[in-house]
């Protein structure tokens, strides 16, 4: 059976971005896969968190991860802090990576532009990464459209480790959806959606209720021409919407196009807002049955175990590999 690996950072709530390009495939996959879901906290202080704050977010994202469906029977879910070979893999790949290809990366030029005290994590933050993947013989990484080039320098890192030291390593393979891979902003369609974008209106968060969903997608913005068709070019924003729509309902871009033709932006948006509540109502519902619950806390313990096991093993073969030790 492959392995699948994937992480999420409990850097806020999380969006219907992230459900939409990465969340919701992970559910699918664990039916034909061996699977491991992290909740990357080392990558999230890689720019300042609030200590309690974060610990909320780790259990939320937890409890997010199994309302959707994640079954801890099928996959192993877990902490990335509570399984140490992370970060000490973490420093070996650091140790294999070349500064001007982490320079590189768009999501340092992002998070560190106009910024003065940007971390040094931030700009080591994909060697971290490339451990993470790299621990379980990892087959296939899915992610959103933003995490592609990481996984292209996780994949040029292995080789260049296995050629180096030893053939230890399997090079994954990146899985990006075909639509919904990158969910735009709500307030500006040339950003994506981001959970720490400051301003709550860009995002739809999956925990928002009712009332505060139907508001952001009222307020969206769209275009003067009043027409709902999809075109990424010259109507960014509404193509985005009805990505949203499509996904949320499994009715075809296509087919909407049809429904609304001849209809304004005041009726599509209110049945969009139903459908997009439609969808994180019952995920909500699960959440808060589970979030503060003992059974998540015992999830979680027997996820890291498990993640631990097979982790050490492979952090080991690397030092070996490296000459690191007696
Ligand atoms: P932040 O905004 O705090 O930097 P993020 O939401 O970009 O965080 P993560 O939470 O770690 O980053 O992302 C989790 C997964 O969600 C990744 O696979 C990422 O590619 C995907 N993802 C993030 N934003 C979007 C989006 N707008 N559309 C589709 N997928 C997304
Ligand atoms: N960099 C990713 C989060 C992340 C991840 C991973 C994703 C950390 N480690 C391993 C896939 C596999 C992000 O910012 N979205």
């Amino acid at each position: 059976m492959k392995t699948v690996f994937s992480g999420i950072q409990p850097s806020g709530t999380l969006t219907l971005g992230n459900y939409l390009g990465a969340m919701k495939h992970f559910v699918d996959m664990q039916e034909d896969y061996n699977c491991y879901f992290c909740i990357v906290d080392q990558h999230a202080i890689t720019v300042p968190q609030d200590r309690l704050q974060l610990k909320k977010n780790i259990k939320s994202l937890a409890a997010l991860y199994l309302a959707v469906g994640i079954d801890h029977d099928k996959s192993t879910l877990f902490i990335q802090s509570e399984v140490p070979a992370h970060a000490q893999l973490g420093w070996i790949m650091q140790c294999v990576s070349y500064i001007g290809e982490l320079e590189r990366m768009t999501q340092f030029k992002d998070k560190s532009e106009g910024k003065e005290a940007v971390s040094s994590a931030l700009l080591t933050y994909p060697p971290l990464m490339a451990a993470d993947i790299l621990l379980y013989k990892t087959d296939i990484v899915p992610v959103g459209e933003d995490q592609k080039q990481h996984l292209e320098l996780t994949r040029d890192l292995a080789e260049r480790f296995n050629k180096k030291h030893n053939d230890i390593f399997t090079i994954p393979e990146v899985k990006i959806p075909k639509v919904g891979a990158r969910i735009m902003s709500l307030n500006d369609p040339h950003k994506k959606m981001s959970k720490s974008n400051p301003n709550p209106k860009s995002y739809i968060s999956m925990l928002d209720d009712e009332a505060t969903i139907t508001k952001k997608i009222k307020s969206a913005v769209t275009d003067t021409e009043g027409t709902i068709h999809f075109d990424r070019e010259t109507k960014p924003a509404v193509s985005n919407l009805l990505t949203i729509y499509s996904l949320c309902t499994g009715i075809d871009i296509n087919e909407l196009e049809a429904t609304y033709s001849g209809k304004g932006y005041g009726e599509f948006k209110s049945d969009l807002a139903v459908a997009v509540v439609q969808t994180l109502k019952p995920i909500q519902d699960r959440y808060y049955e589970l979030v503060n619950s003992d059974e998540l806390d015992k999830i979680l313990d027997h996820g890291a175990e498990k993640a631990n096991k097979v982790a050490t093993k492979m952090m080991k073969k690397a030092e070996k590999a490296m000459g690191l030790g007696r």
